[in-house]
């Protein structure tokens, strides 16, 4: 099991020792329940609007990690859009090729042969996956509230919200003197989404509520006067048989007037207010599992819920979300769009600086991962959770080639280890799956995933030879795995995910290739994702990303083994493995190279937004700024020739980057772009664009890295604060090694910093420069000001 209690500040703890009377509460000198510390400035955790969401880049996103809406907030017609994380397409299956073993000999030849083009037309007729594309995520449907009597035109004082702390959506108006309200939360606790309509007279509320699905394979009935349920399949995909069954139910229940139904929608009329309760369910159980009951399961959910009022409900949905919500709080300074309504505020992010719109991104992104990534859920794929098409951009599966592992870039900085939890899962899932296609594709063993996943776990080559035969994809998720340990320190969840390290080394060790010019260990065939090299191809040898992935992978599989006390002698092969690894060498332009050879400049696109070869840099630490100044330059170069703007996840990278380069200006001139309409739709969602929501979480976690740091062992202060923030301050940061942190700072300086770990013993702590050790007892908060720092 995950560790669960997460790391929670000095202050939570006190004002839960408060709350519970200093007694009870605290287990191991941590609360096992955090209490809210005061809530952010409002204008920083709401966004809000004048206008009804027009389009659904404009709709405001409710989730519990498993079931979602998308709220439009109309007034004549509400529409709610309906996601539950397991409705995709098909069912369980196998897609290795099974020729593609006997031709992989022919495709390392051809490559170490330097003819690249012929090299990928083979590979492409004989070692891609069949089928050749993965299944895709679905939407459930919507649920149409027409709201009967109330017309668009005659309402006055409108205004829709999401309150990010409470985790509600709220849409309110009034017509002839009545205040109507709607509320919409998706409870973790109860799992139902949960709608409100009031209105400040009796008997205003008449409505009609209807359910609507695109899954062909279905039918809505009506169940009594109040339930309305749509059942049915899932459909194929990609030639891959359909095997889901598929569940919504939804119930209404009226406060004062009349229900009636007609058999497909459930008309209301004269109510004081009315509570609509949803649940949505699939039979899905695992990747090779569909045996659940979706009727029995949203049927018995409905019946627990009916059973709570609505204020219950959404009470008990912010309480669970503030737990992990208000762990951390940010302030980046006065802004002049506080009274902007959101929307206002991005199209103003171009010619203005708002440094709480940054702050309020930051919350989103926080807000968005606790919606969708919750332990015994599915991890966020490409849109989170939330997916209005049935045959959405990249089917919105899992690209695990950047994507799916900068979702997650913020969940251990920013103090929500839990949200790894579905992710950890998605990992002892792919080693299976991944131990069929590394023993039938390549006859190693271990386990191998490439550029893509989805809910079927699929680990073989697909889309294309240029982008999808790339073995890294499960080699880059393992080190997530240690990541959660690295921070936490809990051997019991490294003993339970060392296996699934030790496979992926396993794969390695059988399929690297002697380079037979430099003698180095590489992988082949291989490519830096997506990136044509301009040498008639993407496929190569030994990208840099590689060597640069198993490099962290070799090593933080030989550091487990090590705390563990098992597999010296395995432990040791790899260790000869990683040091015949290709090394990293620096270009004729100065710049990183991202191939072998120094083909950087003569690539396809220069300016392409894949960064890969920069992993080493950012999110590893193989590049750094004191340990390895070179290469730091080097890599710093390669950003340059890329430059600042790329799509929004691209762009996210850059700003990570960039603060690991300790130059907050750029790397804030680079979130400005983030945060302006280009790359933020009205929504606040990232635009790819198209919606991909890989960049709300890189954005997020790149301001963090501007304000706090702890890799190689020193945890960095401000590493790279930007002008535009002169004054702030940010609670409940972690840092590797146990370690939680409070950061203020004024005129650009270090105010303060409060520092607590879980364990004993010195951390080494570094700002503008100067390097101090601090000895640290668990659960006693140690204050740093800046005098602590003033001499080296
Ligand atoms: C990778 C990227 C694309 C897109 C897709 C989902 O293939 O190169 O830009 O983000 O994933």
């Amino acid at each position: 099991m995950i560790d669960e209690s997460g790391a929670v500040t000095r202050r939570e703890a006190v004002a839960l020792a408060l709350v519970s009377g200093g007694a009870g509460a605290v287990v191991a000198g941590l609360p096992t329940a955090a209490v809210a510390a005061p809530a952010q400035a409002a204008s920083e955790t709401l966004l809000w609007y004048t206008r009804p969401a027009a389009v659904w880049t404009e709709a405001l996103p409710v989730g519990n990690g498993r079931i979602g809406a998308m709220v439009f907030g109309g007034i004549g017609a509400e529409r709610l859009q309906l996601n539950e994380s397991t409705l995709w397409g098909g069912g369980p299956y196998d897609p290795v090729n099974p020729q593609a073993r006997a031709s992989l000999p022919e495709v390392r030849r051809l490559i170490f042969a330097g003819r690249y083009a012929e090299a990928e037309a083979y590979a492409q007729a004989h070692v891609m996956a069949t089928p050749l594309k993965q299944t895709k995520y679905k939407s459930v449907g919507d649920l149409a509230i027409t709201m009967l009597g109330v017309a668009d035109a005659q309402a006055r004082d409108y205004r829709r919200s999401l309150d990010l702390d409470a985790a509600e959506a709220e849409t309110r108006f009034t017509q002839d003197g009545v205040r109507f309200t709607r509320t919409v939360v998706a409870s973790a606790v109860d799992q139902v989404i949960a709608v409100r309509i009031a209105a400040d007279k009796p008997g205003k509320v008449s409505l009609r509520l209807a359910l609507t699905t695109g899954m062909k394979d279905s039918s809505v009935v009506v169940e009594g006067r109040d339930t309305i349920i749509l059942a049915g399949r899932n459909e194929s995909d990609e030639g891959i048989p359909a095997a889901l069954r598929f569940a919504a139910r939804v119930r209404v229940l009226t406060q004062g007037g009349t229900i009636a139904s007609d058999g497909a929608a459930i008309t209301v009329s004269h109510a004081d207010s009315v509570t609509v309760l949803i649940a949505m369910a699939t039979s899905y159980r695992r990747f090779d599992d569909v045996g659940g009951d979706p009727d029995a399961i949203t049927r018995a959910q409905i019946a627990a819920a009916s059973r709570r009022s609505f204020a219950r409900i959404a009470a008990d949905t912010a309480a669970d979300h503030r737990k992990l919500f208000r762990r951390v709080a940010i302030d980046l300074g006065a802004s002049p769009g506080r009274a902007l309504p959101t929307d206002q505020r991005i199209a103003a992010a171009v010619t203005q600086d708002d440094p709480g719109l940054a702050a309020l991104y930051y919350h989103y992104g926080r807000y968005l991962l606790i919606s969708s990534s919750r332990p015994g859920g599915q991890a966020a794929n490409l849109q989170g959770l939330w997916n209005e098409s049935n045959n959405p951009p990249w089917g919105s599966k899992y690209t695990i080639n950047i994507n799916t592992e900068m979702n997650y870039w913020p969940a251990e900085t920013t103090n929500l280890p839990e949200c790894v939890e579905p992710l950890v899962r998605l990992v002892r899932d792919l080693a299976v799956t991944g131990g069929r296609t590394a023993r039938e594709m390549y006859g190693a063993r271990g386990w191998v995933a490439h550029h893509n996943t989805d809910l079927w776990r699929a680990t073989a080559p697909i889309d294309g030879a240029p982008y999808g035969l790339w073995p890294l994809g499960g080699a880059w998720l393992c080190t997530h795995l240690w990541e959660h340990y690295d921070f936490h320190r809990d051997t019991a969840f490294l003993a339970s995910v060392y296996p699934l390290m030790r496979g992926a080394c396993l794969f390695f060790l059988d399929t690297l290739q002697a380079d037979p010019t430099s003698g180095h260990l590489v992988t082949n065939p291989s490519l830096s994702p997506e990136n044509p090299h301009g040498h008639g191809a993407s496929l190569i040898f030994g990208p840099t990303m590689d060597m640069e992935i198993l490099r962290d992978l070799f090593d933080q599989t030989i550091a487990a083994a090590k705390i563990l006390g098992t597999d010296a002698a395995l432990s040791g092969e790899i260790a000869v493995a990683r040091a015949k690894l290709l090394p990293l060498k620096i270009g004729s332009a100065g710049q990183l190279q991202e191939w072998p050879f120094d083909w950087d400049m003569g690539a396809d696109d220069i300016h392409h937004r894949h960064v890969s070869h920069l992993y080493g840099l950012f999110p590893s630490d193989q590049i750094d700024l004191d340990r390895t100044p070179a290469l730091a330059a080097a890599a710093k170069r390669s950003l340059e020739i890329r430059g600042d703007r790329a799509t929004g996840w691209a762009t996210a990278w850059r700003i990570n980057l960039w603060a690991r380069l300790r130059d907050g200006d750029h790397a804030h001139e680079i979130l400005r772009f983030l945060l302006g309409p280009e790359r933020t739709y009205p929504n606040l969602f990232d635009a790819h664009p198209p919606f991909q929501i890989d960049g709300n979480f890189g954005g997020t976690s790149g301001m963090t890295e501007m304000l706090l740091q702890s890799q190689g062992g020193v945890i960095q202060l401000l590493p790279a604060l930007p002008k535009a923030w002169p004054s702030g301050s940010v609670r409940g940061l972690c840092a590797r090694g146990g370690y939680t942190l409070d950061i203020a700072w004024r005129d650009g300086v270090l105010a303060s910093a409060t520092i607590v770990a879980t364990r004993a013993g010195p951390a080494t702590v570094r700002y503008n420069g100067v390097s101090q050790r601090i000895a640290l007892v668990p659960g006693r908060p140690v204050e740093l000001t800046q005098a602590r720092f003033r001499s080296a």
